[in-house]
Protein backbone atom coordinates (compact mmCIF):
# COMPACT_ATOMS: atom_id res chain seq x y z
CA UNK A 1 0.00 0.00 0.00
CA UNK A 2 1.25 3.58 -0.47
CA UNK A 3 1.49 6.43 1.05
CA UNK A 4 0.07 9.26 -1.01
CA UNK A 5 -0.64 12.05 1.54
CA UNK A 6 0.66 13.00 5.23
CA UNK A 7 -0.41 16.49 7.41
CA UNK A 8 -0.10 17.83 10.23
CA UNK A 9 -2.77 18.64 12.53
CA UNK A 10 -1.86 19.70 16.11
CA UNK A 11 0.28 19.66 18.77
CA UNK A 12 -1.12 18.43 21.90
CA UNK A 13 0.25 18.81 25.35
CA UNK A 14 -1.35 15.97 27.17
CA UNK A 15 -3.72 13.23 26.84
CA UNK A 16 -6.88 15.82 27.28
CA UNK A 17 -6.06 18.25 24.59
CA UNK A 18 -5.47 15.52 21.98
CA UNK A 19 -7.60 15.51 18.94
CA UNK A 20 -10.90 13.42 18.89
CA UNK A 21 -10.27 9.55 18.40
CA UNK A 22 -11.69 9.09 14.73
CA UNK A 23 -9.05 7.44 13.20
CA UNK A 24 -6.64 4.46 13.99
CA UNK A 25 -3.27 5.15 15.25
CA UNK A 26 0.09 4.49 14.58
CA UNK A 27 2.13 5.85 17.74
CA UNK A 28 6.18 5.81 17.51
CA UNK A 29 7.82 5.19 20.74
CA UNK A 30 10.97 5.13 22.15
CA UNK A 31 14.59 7.06 23.93
CA UNK A 32 15.03 10.56 23.19
CA UNK A 33 16.97 10.73 19.88
CA UNK A 34 16.33 7.07 18.74
CA UNK A 35 14.80 8.61 15.28
CA UNK A 36 11.36 8.71 15.78
CA UNK A 37 10.18 11.68 14.38
CA UNK A 38 13.15 10.96 11.14
CA UNK A 39 11.46 7.43 10.69
CA UNK A 40 8.18 9.12 10.75
CA UNK A 41 9.36 11.24 7.80
CA UNK A 42 10.75 8.62 6.17
CA UNK A 43 7.41 6.23 6.18
CA UNK A 44 5.92 9.56 4.47
CA UNK A 45 8.59 10.50 2.45
CA UNK A 46 9.15 13.96 3.65
CA UNK A 47 12.22 15.48 4.90
CA UNK A 48 10.70 18.14 7.83
CA UNK A 49 7.21 16.89 8.55
CA UNK A 50 8.30 16.02 12.02
CA UNK A 51 10.93 18.29 13.63
CA UNK A 52 13.83 15.76 14.06
CA UNK A 53 17.08 16.82 15.59
CA UNK A 54 21.04 15.81 16.83
CA UNK A 55 19.67 17.38 19.62
CA UNK A 56 18.06 15.01 22.07
CA UNK A 57 14.71 15.93 23.43
CA UNK A 58 14.26 18.18 19.92
CA UNK A 59 9.68 16.66 20.26
CA UNK A 60 8.05 18.26 23.11
CA UNK A 61 4.57 17.87 22.26
CA UNK A 62 2.30 15.07 21.30
CA UNK A 63 2.09 15.42 17.32
CA UNK A 64 -1.04 14.15 15.42
CA UNK A 65 -0.54 13.93 11.66
CA UNK A 66 -3.29 12.32 9.59
CA UNK A 67 -2.16 9.90 6.90
CA UNK A 68 -4.02 8.75 3.35
CA UNK A 69 -3.19 5.26 2.43
CA UNK A 70 -4.20 3.95 -1.41
CA UNK A 71 -4.35 0.40 -2.58
CA UNK A 72 -3.75 -0.95 -5.87
CA UNK A 73 -7.52 -0.10 -6.88
CA UNK A 74 -6.58 3.23 -5.78
CA UNK A 75 -9.04 2.83 -2.96
CA UNK A 76 -8.32 5.62 0.19
CA UNK A 77 -7.43 4.28 3.59
CA UNK A 78 -7.27 6.62 6.61
CA UNK A 79 -5.01 6.29 9.72
CA UNK A 80 -3.27 9.18 12.03
CA UNK A 81 0.75 8.90 12.65
CA UNK A 82 1.85 10.14 16.39
CA UNK A 83 5.10 11.23 17.16
CA UNK A 84 5.78 11.41 20.83
CA UNK A 85 8.64 13.04 22.84
CA UNK A 86 11.53 11.12 24.01
CA UNK A 87 11.92 9.24 27.17
CA UNK A 88 15.06 9.42 29.13
CA UNK A 89 16.14 12.66 28.28
CA UNK A 90 18.88 13.36 30.76
CA UNK A 91 18.99 17.14 30.78
CA UNK A 92 15.91 17.90 32.33
CA UNK A 93 15.08 17.90 35.76
CA UNK A 94 13.66 15.12 37.94
CA UNK A 95 10.42 16.30 38.38
CA UNK A 96 9.97 17.06 34.54
CA UNK A 97 10.68 13.38 34.10
CA UNK A 98 8.44 12.13 36.23
CA UNK A 99 5.74 14.12 35.10
CA UNK A 100 6.19 13.16 31.56
CA UNK A 101 6.70 9.89 32.04
CA UNK A 102 3.10 10.08 33.80
CA UNK A 103 1.89 11.84 30.57
CA UNK A 104 3.04 9.52 28.01
CA UNK A 105 1.98 6.61 29.90
CA UNK A 106 -1.57 8.09 30.56
CA UNK A 107 -1.89 8.72 27.03
CA UNK A 108 -0.45 5.54 25.87
CA UNK A 109 -3.11 3.84 28.05
CA UNK A 110 -6.10 6.21 27.43
CA UNK A 111 -6.07 6.71 23.80
CA UNK A 112 -8.39 3.73 22.50
CA UNK A 113 -7.89 4.63 18.89
CA UNK A 114 -4.12 3.34 19.14
CA UNK A 115 -3.64 0.51 16.92
CA UNK A 116 -0.22 -0.23 16.29
CA UNK A 117 2.82 0.76 18.79
CA UNK A 118 6.27 1.16 16.68
CA UNK A 119 8.86 0.58 19.62
CA UNK A 120 12.01 2.25 18.79
CA UNK A 121 15.35 0.97 19.98
CA UNK A 122 18.70 2.38 18.92
CA UNK A 123 20.33 -0.77 17.27
CA UNK A 124 24.16 0.60 18.48
CA UNK A 125 22.77 -0.04 22.54
CA UNK A 126 20.06 -2.81 22.01
CA UNK A 127 20.11 -3.88 26.04
CA UNK A 128 19.19 -0.55 27.97
CA UNK A 129 17.27 -1.11 30.89
CA UNK A 130 14.46 1.38 29.73
CA UNK A 131 13.98 -0.18 26.61
CA UNK A 132 13.52 -3.33 28.49
CA UNK A 133 10.76 -1.71 30.88
CA UNK A 134 9.07 0.34 27.95
CA UNK A 135 8.71 -3.69 26.10
CA UNK A 136 7.16 -4.42 29.88
CA UNK A 137 5.24 -2.04 30.44
CA UNK A 138 3.75 -2.42 26.62
CA UNK A 139 3.26 -6.33 27.11
CA UNK A 140 0.89 -5.31 30.11
CA UNK A 141 -1.18 -2.45 28.51
CA UNK A 142 -1.33 -4.30 25.16
CA UNK A 143 -4.78 -4.77 24.19
CA UNK A 144 -5.85 -7.58 22.10
CA UNK A 145 -6.87 -5.09 18.83
CA UNK A 146 -3.67 -3.60 19.21
CA UNK A 147 0.14 -4.59 18.33
CA UNK A 148 3.96 -3.65 18.83
CA UNK A 149 6.35 -3.70 15.88
CA UNK A 150 9.84 -3.54 17.67
CA UNK A 151 12.10 -1.50 15.13
CA UNK A 152 15.90 -1.26 15.50
CA UNK A 153 16.82 1.88 14.34
CA UNK A 154 20.59 3.29 12.67
CA UNK A 155 21.27 0.16 11.42
CA UNK A 156 23.73 2.13 8.97
CA UNK A 157 26.01 2.86 11.96
CA UNK A 158 26.75 -1.13 12.53
CA UNK A 159 29.16 -3.75 11.44
CA UNK A 160 27.90 -6.29 9.28
CA UNK A 161 28.28 -9.03 11.75
CA UNK A 162 26.84 -7.26 14.56
CA UNK A 163 23.61 -6.41 12.72
CA UNK A 164 23.92 -10.23 11.73
CA UNK A 165 23.64 -11.30 15.20
CA UNK A 166 21.09 -8.59 16.16
CA UNK A 167 18.72 -10.09 13.37
CA UNK A 168 19.40 -13.37 14.55
CA UNK A 169 18.35 -12.93 17.87
CA UNK A 170 15.67 -10.66 17.25
CA UNK A 171 13.94 -12.66 14.36
CA UNK A 172 10.24 -10.93 14.48
CA UNK A 173 11.93 -7.28 14.47
CA UNK A 174 12.12 -4.77 11.85
CA UNK A 175 15.71 -2.86 11.18
CA UNK A 176 15.95 0.67 9.70
CA UNK A 177 18.08 2.96 8.60
CA UNK A 178 16.57 6.44 7.68
CA UNK A 179 19.45 8.18 6.44
CA UNK A 180 20.25 4.89 3.61
CA UNK A 181 16.62 4.74 3.41
CA UNK A 182 16.48 1.10 4.84
CA UNK A 183 13.87 -1.46 6.22
CA UNK A 184 11.38 1.53 5.77
CA UNK A 185 8.85 -0.91 3.41
CA UNK A 186 8.92 -3.25 5.13
CA UNK A 187 8.05 -0.94 8.31
CA UNK A 188 5.26 0.25 6.28
CA UNK A 189 4.02 -3.10 4.96
CA UNK A 190 3.92 -4.30 8.89
CA UNK A 191 1.59 -1.17 9.53
CA UNK A 192 -0.72 -1.37 7.02
CA UNK A 193 -1.31 -5.21 7.04
CA UNK A 194 -2.42 -5.07 10.48
CA UNK A 195 -4.33 -1.97 10.08
CA UNK A 196 -6.29 -2.39 6.67
CA UNK A 197 -6.44 -6.28 6.92
CA UNK A 198 -7.93 -7.45 3.59
CA UNK A 199 -7.34 -4.24 1.92
CA UNK A 200 -3.66 -3.94 1.92
CA UNK A 201 -3.02 -5.52 -1.86
N1 LIG B 1 22.91 7.53 11.17
C1 LIG B 1 21.61 7.66 11.38
N2 LIG B 1 21.15 8.75 12.05
C2 LIG B 1 19.82 8.85 12.24
C3 LIG B 1 18.90 7.86 11.81
N3 LIG B 1 17.66 8.23 12.20
C4 LIG B 1 17.80 9.40 12.83
N4 LIG B 1 19.09 9.79 12.87
C5 LIG B 1 19.63 11.01 13.49
O1 LIG B 1 19.43 10.92 14.90
C6 LIG B 1 19.12 12.21 15.45
C7 LIG B 1 17.81 12.13 16.21
O2 LIG B 1 16.75 11.88 15.32
P1 LIG B 1 15.23 12.28 15.67
O3 LIG B 1 14.40 11.72 14.57
O4 LIG B 1 15.12 13.73 15.96
O5 LIG B 1 15.03 11.44 17.02
P2 LIG B 1 13.76 11.43 17.99
O6 LIG B 1 13.63 10.04 18.49
O7 LIG B 1 12.57 12.00 17.32
O8 LIG B 1 14.27 12.38 19.17
P3 LIG B 1 13.40 13.20 20.27
O9 LIG B 1 12.35 13.97 19.54
O10 LIG B 1 14.41 14.05 20.92
O11 LIG B 1 12.82 12.19 21.19
C8 LIG B 1 19.11 13.16 14.26
O12 LIG B 1 20.37 13.80 14.19
C9 LIG B 1 18.89 12.26 13.07
O13 LIG B 1 19.43 12.77 11.86
C10 LIG B 1 19.42 6.73 11.10
O14 LIG B 1 18.70 5.81 10.68
N5 LIG B 1 20.77 6.69 10.93
MG1 LIG C 1 11.36 13.56 17.85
Amino acid sequence: MNLTQAVFIKSAQTYLDSPPMNLSEVVFMGRSNVGKSSLLNSLTKRKNLAKSSQTPGKTKLINFFDINYQNKLKENFLCSFVDLPGFGYAKVSKSQKQNWSENLTNFVEKRQTIRVFVRLIDSRHDDIILDHQVEQFLSNIKKPDQIVICCYTKIDKLKKTHLQKLKQKNQNATFVSNTKNIGIDILNDKITKFLFVDSSQ
